[in-house]
């Protein structure tokens, strides 16, 4: 159960946080990846998965690497080796040696697992068995696959269709994923939570009603074009290694960019490319010709400004405006009335920023915007992400070569899973064409996304929660309250390839079934069976996994083929569950741009899908693209507090830590840390090194995160940072973007007090 202290709400996830972390700290690194970077990932992939194997990430016939959802370079214009660091440490992680056997669970109940951290969790290794915990069981015990899908089977015909919800993380392939949509529809229910909707929602949801459709409009070819391309609230260094190759690029071609961003993030000062002499012993190509350190979700202001200053300047393409936007005369109304005051207070930028961007911009033949999470966690993302487009309108970038949006995806097949039909709101097309397809009614009410489902959990009316990959528990918001309800839940289901917390919360009855990834090999009968992903920028390409250590695990859609069979019956589940081209024969009948998908997967590039927007073809609902009106609303930080962004370290993929270190921000051997601006600290009464407890109130409610080491940072006045999952504790689930319910997970309003604990372990190094 979760503390609650003095009605202060704390989660059993840090129940060892009082062993305290005292890491060294070190000044953060000037540029990523070059030589440390190369062998770093090397000494990973090649310990845990051997060379051989990594050479073939990303390579046609090879495996899309489970690190990032950028693309591979186009056929022949790769490198000798075309992964990175993070990606080798990605694969390595699913490669290792170690196995989490029946074993383990028996010599482990809940109540000790509950105590380890996450980087202890994900150490076990791969999950080997099936295994159960039935009511009153105190760990799982190991059962067949069979009793396992009839157990499940049988708990689903208990409840009632939208008492079900299913999740999904984007590691899972297009195959598996529409497999898993099609199970949930076959019950009757569009429950289909998914990780997109606590990453890119926003962009969705900004991008489908102003151009039409909910993803980028850019290739990679484009960064070569491009004369400018402006990148806010992402870290590629760590989380998109292979794009600063694509930063580069534009670059050697005398393109500019400019980097808005509350820190200075390694990989977006100077990239080594360790593909180059230069890169790997040199001091390699700066990137940002412009850094502007805004402050935490000053950007809708940002972009208002220049948009501002170009109407200013009579920048704007009439042209394009007049033949393919609908909207622009009360836009640019709007615009002129912005209140440089307002954007001074929200940006904490100066004046002749503005300028010098709306300079850029209006100079350039051909913009890029490419954003990730510190653009899509706010409240207001939605309007944010909307001014990015007005830009992009105002000034005719987009639909021509080096122009255009670039939403750069997380999990490298969070994309694919969207086209797939894991989706919260399926489209009417869709629903008809699966009708069609399968014979058998698909439900049209819209089901529950992310924060739904957690509240669904909360307020009982969940009883039954699978999960197809991914760490529903700890990636979400208000971690507390989730480990409290989750195992009111009648069943838990979970498809794993690792141990994480969600497993050690289970429901009355919760099982486990271990399953294969893309790297691994994926036979039925003497048949390799192939899957697919699709990348941020609409390319879909087939894996073929190497490894075969753990050749008697069954593969997600096998799974899913036998629970299928047990709801519906029909014969289509047994044959999609035994071949993945089956899968694919009813993808290309029931989704738009998959024609001859498998004779065309054995193209070189794959298969790129349609996008309208590339195309200047705006399929909104008068087929214009639409210029938007947005209001600023500041984020109010009262005096004693902070806003607190969560993000990653370059040591994790999310919830599995990869090691507790996070390099480029020179952090060694430490997690729990909160990065804060050295004058913030003085004023509050801190001294760089000290120990606090970090709180946030929420509609009557605290919620506490203890033992955070004060760190010292160059981040803007008020503005905070700590890793996720650690602070998801303090993200209350009513706090929420309002047009895209993405938790808010990079301005949460903070206060800390010197911790409570000593550190009854004490300090570790
Ligand atoms: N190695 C590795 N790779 C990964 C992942 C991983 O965990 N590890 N995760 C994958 C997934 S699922 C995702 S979604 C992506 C995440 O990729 P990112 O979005 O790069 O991830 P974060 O670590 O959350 O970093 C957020 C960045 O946004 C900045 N930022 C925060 N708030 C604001 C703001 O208000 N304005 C501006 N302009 N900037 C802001 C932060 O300073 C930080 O640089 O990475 C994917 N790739
Ligand atoms: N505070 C805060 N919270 C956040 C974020 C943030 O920035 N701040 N970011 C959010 C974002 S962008 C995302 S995408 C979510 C991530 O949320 P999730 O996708 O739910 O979390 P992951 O940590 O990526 O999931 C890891 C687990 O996936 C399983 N797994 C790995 N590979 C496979 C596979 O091939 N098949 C199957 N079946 N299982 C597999 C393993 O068991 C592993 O333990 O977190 C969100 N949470
Ligand atoms: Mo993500």
């Amino acid at each position: 159960m979760a503390l609650e202290e003095n009605n202060v709400i704390m989660a059993d996830a840090d129940a060892r946080a009082d062993v305290i972390d005292n890491p060294k700290i070190k000044k953060p690194h000037k540029s990523a990846v070059g030589i440390e970077g190369a062998t770093r990932g090397m000494y990973f992939g090649v310990r845990e998965f051997g060379l051989l194997n990594l050479i073939d990430l990303n390579r046609h016939n090879g495996v899309k690497c489970p690190g990032c959802a950028w693309p591979n370079p186009s056929a022949g214009k790769g490198g000798i080796v075309d992964f990175c660091e993070n990606g080798a440490k990605a694969v390595a992680e699913e490669s290792t040696a170690r196995r989490c056997t029946p074993d383990f669970f028996a010599e482990h109940p809940f109540a000790s697992l509950r105590e380890r951290t996450d980087y202890e969790l994900s150490h076990e290794g791969r999950l080997t068995h099936p295994v159960i915990k039935r009511e009153g069981d105190d760990s799982y015990r190991p059962i067949t696959w069979v009793e396992a899908f009839d157990a499940i089977a049988d708990q689903l015909k208990k409840i009632e269709p939208n008492e079900a919800a299913f999740y999904t993380s984007g590691r899972t392939c297009n195959e598996t994923a529409y497999m898993f949509q099609l199970l949930a529809k076959r019950l009757g229910t569009n429950n289909l939570p998914d990780c997109s909707n606590m990453c890119h929602e926003a962009s969705g949801k900004a991008l489908i009603p102003t151009l039409g459709l909910g993803k980028g409009s850019v290739t990679l070819e484009d960064f070569a074009h491009a004369d400018l391309v402006i990148t806010l609230g992402q870290n590629p260094g760590t989380n998109h290694p292979r794009q600063l190759g694509s930063f580069a690029a534009c670059k050697e071609n005398g393109g500019k960019i400019v980097v808005i961003n509350p820190l200075p993030e390694a990989g977006l000062r100077k990239f080594r490319d360790p593909q180059t002499i230069n890169g790997m012993i040199g001091t390699g190509t700066p990137i940002a010709d412009e850094f502007y350190q805004i402050r935490l979700d000053g950007d809708l202001a940002f972009f208002q400004a220049v948009n501002q200053e170009l109407i200013k300047r009579d920048a704007l393409d009439h042209d394009f405006l007049d033949k393919y936007t609908t909207g622009q005369e009360e836009v640019i109304e709007h615009l002129k009335q912005v209140d440089p005051e307002a954007v001074r207070k929200a940006t904490g930028l100066p004046d002749e920023s503005i300028q010098r961007v709306a300079d850029l911009v209006e100079k350039a033949n051909g913009v890029i915007v490419c954003w990730a999470l510190g653009a899509t966690q706010h409240k207001n993302s939605v309007e944010t992400l909307q001014e990015i487009v007005n830009m992009l309108l105002l000034t005719g970038n987009i639909g021509k070569p080096g122009a255009g949006t670039c939403p750069v995806r997380g999990h490298s097949n969070v994309q694919g899973d969207r086209t797939m039909g894991v989706w919260e709101e399926p489209p009417e097309s869709f629903c008809a064409a699966l009708e069609k397809e399968f014979h058998f009614p698909i439900p049209r009410e819209h089901g529950w996304n992310v924060v739904e489902t957690c509240k669904a959990i909360r307020d009982g009316r969940c009883k039954f929660f699978m999960q197809m990959g991914g760490n529903f528990l700890r990636a979400a918001s208000d971690t507390a309250i989730l480990e409290r309800t989750f195992p009111e839940l009648e069943m838990t289901v979970h498809v794993s390839t690792k141990l994480n917390r969600s497993h050690i919360y289970p429901g009355k009855t919760s099982i486990i079934l271990p399953t294969l990834t893309r790297s691994d090999a994926f036979y039925y009968g003497d048949e390799q069976q192939a899957v697919t992903t699709e990348d941020s920028m609409g390319y879909v390409t087939a894996s073929y996994g190497k490894r075969r250590a753990l050749d008697h695990l069954l593969s997600e859609t096998y799974i899913l083929g036998e629970i299928g069979h047990r709801i519906g019956g029909e014969n289509c589940w047994r044959q999609m569950g035994r071949s993945t081209k089956e899968i694919r024969r009813r993808i290309e009948n029931t989704i738009p741009g998959f024609e001859n998908f498998e004779e065309r997967l054995t193209e070189p590039n794959g298969l790129i899908l349609p996008n309208g927007p590339r195309e200047r073809n705006f399929t909104t609902k008068d087929g214009k693209a639409h210029l938007t009106i947005n209001n600023i609303e500041p984020l109010e930080c009262p005096p004693g507090h902070l806003l607190l962004q969560t993000l990653r370290s370059h040591d994790q993929y999310n919830t599995t830590i990869y090691a507790l270190s996070d390099r480029y921000r020179g952090i060694k051997k430490g997690r729990r840390v909160v990065l804060v601006n050295k004058d913030d600290i003085e004023e509050l009464g801190f001294k760089p090194g000290d120990v606090v407890d970090l709180y946030s109130d929420w509609d009557g409610t605290t919620r506490c995160a203890p033992n955070f080491r004060l760190v010292p940072y160059k981040t803007p006045r008020q503005c905070a940072a700590a890793y996720m999952p650690e602070a998801n504790v303090l993200i209350a689930l009513d706090n929420e973007c309002k047009v895209s319910q993405t938790p808010v997970m990079k301005s949460i309003l903070i206060y800390m007090k010197p911790a409570k604990s000593t550190g009854k372990g004490g300090e570790k190094e």
